[in-house]
């Protein structure tokens, strides 16, 4: 859960708790280190067990803190599962767009997650659209499709992302808080094939396009802040 408290500035600040899990190798880790450090390391240094990130954003008079909590995607550390997704209010379901077996396995890390903590936000995130965008069409309208397909059953948004190429990354994070918060999302949506899909309106299924967003008014590239009030007031 979220926890609100007025700091010394005399802002409010609440916790935003994401967890990330998804097979090894997909680029858990390396999303998390570019969102926190704007960093991108071609290396791969296998999580061991669990990281933690924080990051600190202000919008209007709040401050909001990312917790950000990367489970090691090897099978031997799902034990360590429940300290990544309990109480964490949006999970981010991830794969990696140039692997399709990383899509598959999803459904069971959903069902991993889904059996601790049914109330977290769930976000399908593909990773490495660079590598993606160098597949031929076919495979790219195959993997595209299959993942609007889990998207629409998950109820979640559904977010292509390069962590080398800094595309969707910030924009993400943006969701997460509209989702959270409940607040409407200024950011226009990217829903071609092909494209970086942002779709983050309630069912994105292959091909509808932006049903349901008339709500979602294309504008600045921000979500709206919060009013302290509508922070949730639990502490964890
Ligand atoms: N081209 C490209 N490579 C990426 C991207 N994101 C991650 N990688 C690479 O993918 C490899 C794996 O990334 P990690 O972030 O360590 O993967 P992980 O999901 O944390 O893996 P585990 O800790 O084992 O679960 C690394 O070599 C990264 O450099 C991306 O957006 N584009
Ligand atoms: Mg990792």
């Amino acid at each position: 859960m979220s926890e609100a408290k007025t700091g010394e500035s005399g802002r409010s600040n609440v916790v935003v708790k994401v967890g990330m899990v998804g097979d090894a190798q997909v680029g858990k880790t390396t999303l998390m280190v570019k969102y926190v450090e704007n960093k991108f390391d071609e290396e791969y240094i296998m999580t061991l067990g669990v990281n933690f990130m924080e990051k600190t954003i202000t919008l209007r008079n709040t401050e909001i803190t990312f917790s950000i909590w990367d489970l090691g995607g090897q099978r031997e550390f799902l034990s360590m599962l429940p300290l990544v997704c309990n109480d964490a209010v949006a999970t981010f379901f991830m794969f990696d767009l140039s692997r399709k077996s990383t899509l598959n396995s999803i459904k069971e890390w959903y069902r991993q997650v889904r059996g601790l903590n049914r109330n977290a936000h769930a976000f399908l995130v593909g990773t490495k659209y660079d590598i993606f965008a160098t597949l031929p069409t076919e495979e790219q309208q195959d993997i595209d499709k299959m993942a609007r397909k889990f998207a629409a059953a998950m109820h979640a948004p559904l977010i292509f992302t390069s962590a080398s190429h800094s595309i969707n990354v910030q924009k993400m994070f943006k969701v997460v808080l509209s989702k959270v918060f409940d607040l409407r999302c200024n950011l226009e949506q990217i829903e071609n094939v092909g494209e970086p899909l942002l779709l983050f309106t309630d069912s994105p299924t292959a091909g509808s396009g932006s049903a349901g967003a008339a709500a979602q008014q294309p504008g600045s590239a921000a979500a709206a802040a919060p009013a302290p009030a509508a922070a949730p007031a639990t502490a964890t």
